[in-house]
């Protein structure tokens, strides 16, 4: 198919509110998700359902493209090609019959907090909620590959999911490189949290890329393709790009200057209290949230109480699994009344820390700056 402009894409898709609305549209098995489309779903997590370390199924946000399929799990087959010894044809019992892995690790769709980025660029407008912590299980991508004997030459893997193209959105087909494929947490999910993938969650069967941006983790996969070049289609060569050389604020960036995202940035934010609540003098209120660093591990998470002025150290919840976020909590007890504005910052195993403003960028990637929580402190 050929290849669409990033305006293109957006006129062919239904155009994303700038204000999402709240609690209109209800999706089976989804608590109340801020909705910004709703066909096909695209649906985001109220900061309270982000407070615990697992994202339950019910509350975990929905990203897609194209509408999803049917799907038939009894007569699904994914099929490998292209630079193989094999062809094979699995089905999910044969999936099922290999060695399961369960891997923690969280996924954050490369456009969260794009909503927050000024000026504003098109694109759904995501506040923080287009993350969430799950366990996933399923094979390792590593067996089916050496399953397929597939050759040590080759650089990439495509992956191609059962959504098909809808008007003049084109096929979603995402590559990786075989260093990212061959590792040990990459695997291939048939469950969710210890149950069968939801179906707006890929099932039966989707590609979980630890640490690395949402459009890597192919939903519905019914094609694996081992490849010498990444996928010359829209959603490897257009979209999910970010400038080697930042931005001017508002700016472009010529294509040659933009290089696909793989690993995703080290943020943190609130969970709770929400923006605008109201706390009282002298008693100890609770600010929780959770920090992440991509591929790195949690370091440490910085709390300010006071716009940045000064910062201490929050206490970061026991589970530490590299790829999957860190809870952290921090007891705050408010010595004066008014607006207080609270801050966040998480630094991580690489000795990444978060920036004040993230970097403008086009497409409105990457979005981890240090957020800005507004609470009212009465007397
Ligand atoms: N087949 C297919 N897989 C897909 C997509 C898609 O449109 N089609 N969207 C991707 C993007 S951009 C994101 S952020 C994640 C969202 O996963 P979720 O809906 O399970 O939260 O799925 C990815 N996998
Ligand atoms: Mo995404």
């Amino acid at each position: 198919m050929a290849h669409l402009t990033r305006r293109q894409l957006l006129a062919a898709t239904a155009a994303a509110p700038l204000a999402a609305q709240q609690g209109e549209f209800v999706l089976r098995g989804k608590k109340p998700m801020i909705v910004h489309n709703d066909f096909p779903e695209d649906l985001e997590s109220l900061p309270e359902y982000l407070a615990s370390w697992i994202t339950p199924n019910d509350s975990f946000f929905v990203r897609q493209h194209l509408p999803r399929p049917r799907v038939d799990a009894a007569a699904w087959r994914v099929e490998t090609g292209g630079m193989v010894n094999q062809k094979l044809s699995l089905s999910i019992a044969d999936l099922r019959s290999m060695s399961q892995l369960t891997v923690a690790a969280t996924l954050e769709c490369a456009g969260n907090g794009r909503g927050n980025f000024r000026p504003r660029m098109p694109g759904l407008q995501w506040t923080k909620g287009a993350i969430g912590n799950a366990h996933w299980r399923g094979p390792r991508l590593r067996d089916v590959l050496l399953k397929a004997g597939a050759s040590p030459q080759a650089a990439y893997v495509d992956f191609d999911g059962a959504d098909v193209p809808v008007g003049k959105v084109p096929e979603f087909i995402r590559s990786i490189p075989m260093r990212k494929a061959m590792h040990e947490s990459t695997i291939l999910a048939v469950e969710m949290n210890g149950v069968p993938l939801p179906d707006v969650h890929g099932f039966p069967l989707r590609l979980i890329v630890p640490g690395w941006d949402g459009a890597s983790w192919v939903k519905w996969v019914n094609s694996i393709q081992v490849q010498a070049q990444p996928n010359p289609g829209f959603y490897m060569a257009t979209a999910y790009k970010y400038p080697r050389v930042a931005a001017v604020p508002g700016g472009a960036v010529k294509p040659e200057d933009m290089e696909v995202l793989e690993g995703m940035a080290v943020k943190s934010f609130f969970a709770k209290p929400g923006e605008g609540a109201k706390v009282r003098v002298g008693q100890s209120v609770t600010l929780a949230g959770i920090g992440w660093g991509g591929e790195n591990r949690v370091t440490r998470v910085d709390v300010s109480a006071d716009g940045g002025a000064s910062w201490r150290a929050a206490v970061l919840g026991r589970e530490d699994f590299p790829f999957a976020w860190r809870t952290f909590s921090f007891e705050w007890k408010p010595a004066r009344p008014g607006y207080h504005v609270l801050c966040c910052r998480a630094a991580d195993s690489a000795g990444r820390t978060q920036p004040i403003d993230a970097a403008w960028n086009p497409p409105g990637y990457l979005n981890n700056s240090i957020e800005r929580l507004g609470v009212v402190v009465e007397g």
